[in-house]
């Protein structure tokens, strides 16, 4: 073999490799770690948040129109601001999601709606989380060359088993058109829109094509394996102390119950098809509690001394008995 054709041979192997990568190794985005006594109270009410700072929250410049990279932001038009939350000891990514809207469309039943998109993958498996009928994404680009094959023997049915299975895409709509639940998730695990997986609250005085303001308080659970057997068979992701997530966010933006097309798809990863490959997600990394709430209870009643601030080695406890004294001779 000649030396270029090792390189090329070399190369082809480099292309196929999964890509274990974030997207926008620049900046690493932070999910707030809420003290369990503090954790938010999904109702629409947003006192609960006050406590987040300002610089764990995702403001409207952080998103690009990746179908119209040359748009200008255009806060009369859209403006977001989401913050992101956890709590030690519970699988569950907490959102406030507050959005002024010139038009809120949100009349039609189907997928024509205005939409808060989100993708989890909560051990950066990274990879491709839709069926292979989407060839968008398994094109040699994006999946390799190997992966992008079609196999004739996998129909539908079969290709569907990875759809949403290792990482989760949530379609939430803001707010939902009539007889509609609250969000769509996408391929196998149906169960993730649902008690106890997740929990939602909306605040808004708009009608369908008014402008205004809206808020959406919501948790989800992300999965390693959500498969489509149904929860019983699921492996829910362990959320850990600076563990770092893929988490992709979009807006789509309809802006008129006539018009064919959507107006914008502003969305937190800059590349188009993070909607489908989990490889083009951003990095969160759950982090430790700020310093003003390290004081809370779970604090100050470590769990040593059997878990009890009177057990033994706490600062209340029993002191060990001192051994008899030798009896008198
Ligand atoms: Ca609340
Ligand atoms: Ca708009
Ligand atoms: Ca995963
Ligand atoms: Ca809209």
């Amino acid at each position: 073999m000649t030396s270029s054709r090792t390189l090329l041979a070399l190369l082809v192997v480099l292309i196929a490799l999964p890509a274990l990568a974030f997207e926008r190794q620049d900046v690493t985005f932070k999910v707030f770690q809420f003290p369990a006594s503090m954790a938010p109270r999904i109702d629409g009410n947003t006192d609960d948040w006050k406590i987040v700072p300002d610089d764990y929250a995702i403001p409207m410049e952080q998103f690009l129109d990746t179908e119209h990279p040359d748009k200008a932001i255009d806060k009369k038009n859209l403006d977001v601001k989401i913050k992101v939350g956890w709590v030690k000891g519970q699988n569950r990514l907490y959102f406030l999601y507050e959005a002024y809207d010139n038009y809120w469309d949100f009349s039609l039943p189907g997928l024509h709606n205005d939409i808060f998109e989100v993708v989890v993958d909560g051990d950066a498996s990274g990879g491709p989380l839709v069926d292979q009928v989407h060839k968008d994404i398994w094109d040699p680009a994006v999946v390799g060359v190997r992966a992008a094959i079609p196999d004739p023997r996998l129909d539908r049915d079969a290709a569907a088993r990875l759809h949403g299975v290792q990482a989760q895409n949530y379609h939430i709509f803001t707010p939902p058109g009539p007889n509609k639940n609250w969000a769509m998730e996408w391929g196998c695990p149906q169960y993730g829109i649902d008690l106890p997986y997740s929990e939602h609250a909306y605040k808004y005085n708009f009608k369908p094509g008014e402008s205004g303001n809206l808020v959406l308080e919501f948790y989800i659970t992300p999965f390693d394996y959500a498969g489509c057997e149904g929860p019983w068979r699921a492996v829910e992701s362990l959320l850990t102390e600076n563990k770092l997530i893929g988490l992709g966010l979009g807006v789509i933006d309809f802006d008129n119950v006539d018009a064919r097309q959507r107006d914008a798809f502003w969305n937190l990863s800059h590349q188009q098809l993070w909607y489908g490959d989990a490889s083009l997600l951003p990095a969160f990394k759950l982090m430790p509690l700020e310093p003003q709430f390290q004081d809370t209870v779970e604090k100050k009643f470590p769990t040593t001394g059997e878990g009890f601030p009177g057990g033994p080695g706490g600062p209340g406890g029993a002191k060990p008995a001192k051994p008899a004294a030798a009896p008198a001779k």
